[in-house]
């Protein structure tokens, strides 16, 4: 099947153009003017529009798709989400099947998730558990980190079987259970070096946080308002400093994941200016959340309990102005979901309620309403940072994150000028509340191309799992 999208403005990284898009066996065969694709198609434009006109009947070996006053981006990519993934005594609210259901009805076309090594096994065993719990479910592409959790001689020789099963990017905690020490992150650095793989690194200060939460527990401050005073930005900021040093001396690229403040960019700033190669991922809940959250009354605050945690304003204003300027990279989720009773988990003991937040369906209207529109940062730089540089970062690109002839055709029409809002009932997340309930956007996912395959339209998933593994290459941004 070939499809036509015409009347649309292009998105890519570079810029945007008035331009139609011609799909063919699943890649984009040819971008540009309506009279190129026209003749492409053999259809004779004399009659002003394509025979197929607007609505996009079966024109025998070509649909027509109307984007006409819409945005047409390629596939957004969510290079951190949590399925499936056992935290905290439970395990989170989303699956392979429903997250990435949710993930491509909000536009974004592949994900990459956190496969990981759980105590005593090898990461060939903590793969094959994740690549089993995604395998024929999932609704968008979907490729995997590897969470490094023990590190033995025999882990360090399975880097080059990860690599060859287009595992490139790996995973290391500073804090939580899965945590590992400096020693430890120095070897893996280094060998990931060799290897030619990248380290995504969660920076907080184990210690710190461990002694603020025995200080609360002591004087009896077992509310949800403690978790934001016991993971403060200084825990982050040393942890991704600390890192940064490590980094230098193993002489290897490393990725700051979630970046949440002012001192941790400044870590990264000062890494950059002694020539280290840095990156840094954010997402939506630290560009639009702050901490006056988790004052709510009851456990309200506790659907906002995240690691690192939401910080205060002015820390969101430093990082919207880090986006604008290149000094972020990307923009992911952290998709973690866990329900309002599971959240309850921690009801006595703010420690014990399972971290994170839904956020894979809503991340494109949010970025674009409240980035974009608000002119915080521009469309090109939305591109960038949803598909172009996560697509480049995590070894996926020109196949994936450009629109361009010979990529997949992994296609976002995205309508503007919209009046919507987000709410939990309208989600397709499993999750009983949605965190960014009651807010307004201004753009609407209306279609969504998978390789092809048109799996969204007019706003509802069409097609359920069409995702394939995505075996991933070696970084390149
Ligand atoms: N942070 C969370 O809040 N949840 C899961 C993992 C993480 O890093
Ligand atoms: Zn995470």
């Amino acid at each position: 099947m070939r499809y036509w999208i015409t009347g649309g403005t292009a998105v890519n990284g570079n810029g945007s153009f008035p331009a139609d898009v011609l799909v063919e066996d699943g890649k984009i065969r040819a971008l540009g003017e309506r009279e190129e694709i026209a003749a492409l198609c053999g259809e004779d434009l004399s009659g002003g529009r394509p025979r197929a006109g607007a609505a996009g009947p079966d024109q025998g070996d070509f649909q027509i798709i109307d984007a006409s006053g819409c945005l047409v981006f390629p596939g957004f990519i969510d290079a951190h989400t949590h399925f499936d993934l056992h935290v905290a005594g439970t395990v989170t609210a989303d699956d392979f099947a429903t997250g990435t259901r949710a993930a491509v009805r909000g536009g974004t076309t592949t994900i990459v998730d956190f496969a990981t090594q759980y105590p005593g096994e090898s990461l060939a065993e903590g793969l094959a558990n994740w690549r089993e719990k995604a395998e024929g479910g999932c609704s968008c592409d979907y490729g995997f980190h590897m969470s490094i959790t023990e590190w033995t001689p025999e882990v360090s020789r399975e880097i080059d079987a990860m690599m060859n099963a287009g595992v490139t990017s790996f995973k290391l905690y500073m804090t939580y259970d899965t945590q590992v020490d400096d020693k430890t992150i120095f070897q893996i650095l280094r060998r990931l070096k060799e290897a030619g793989g990248i380290t995504g690194v969660h920076c907080e200060n184990s210690g710190m946080i461990a002694a603020l939460q025995e200080e609360a527990r002591a004087a009896g401050r077992m509310g949800v308002e403690s978790h934001g005073a016991t993971r403060p930005a200084a825990a982050e900021a040393e942890a991704v400093g600390r890192l940064l040093r490590l980094a230098q001396a193993a002489d290897a690229p490393v990725i700051v994941v979630h970046l949440t403040c002012r001192e941790g960019l400044g870590e990264i700033r000062r890494a950059r200016a002694r020539g280290q190669r840095v990156y840094a991922e954010t997402c939506p809940q630290y560009l639009l959340m702050d901490d006056s959250l988790y004052k709510l009354p009851g456990m309200e605050g506790a659907k906002y309990v995240c690691a690192p945690p939401l910080r205060g304003k002015e820390d969101a204003a430093c990082l919207w102005q880090a986006l604008a300027a290149g000094e972020i990279q990307t923009i992911s989720t952290d998709h973690c979901s866990f329900t309002t009773a599971q959240k309850a988990l921690g009801r006595e003991d703010f420690t014990k309620i399972p971290g994170g937040m839904p956020g894979v369906e809503t991340r494109g209207v949010l970025i674009y309403t409240y980035g974009v529109d608000a002119g915080r940062i521009r469309l090109e730089d939305m591109c960038r940072l949803l598909a172009e540089n996560p697509a480049k970062l995590y070894g996926m690109f020109p196949r994936k994150g450009i629109l361009a002839p010979g990529s997949d055709a992994d296609i976002v029409i995205m309508r503007t000028g919209v009046s919507d809002m987000i709410t939990a009932a309208g989600q397709l997340q499993n999750v009983d509340y949605a965190p960014f309930e009651g807010w307004k956007t201004t753009a609407r996912v209306e279609q969504v191309l998978l390789r092809g395959i048109p799996v969204v339209k007019n706003g509802k998933v069409v097609q359920e799992r069409q995702g394939i593994y995505v075996a991933r290459g070696r970084y390149s941004l």
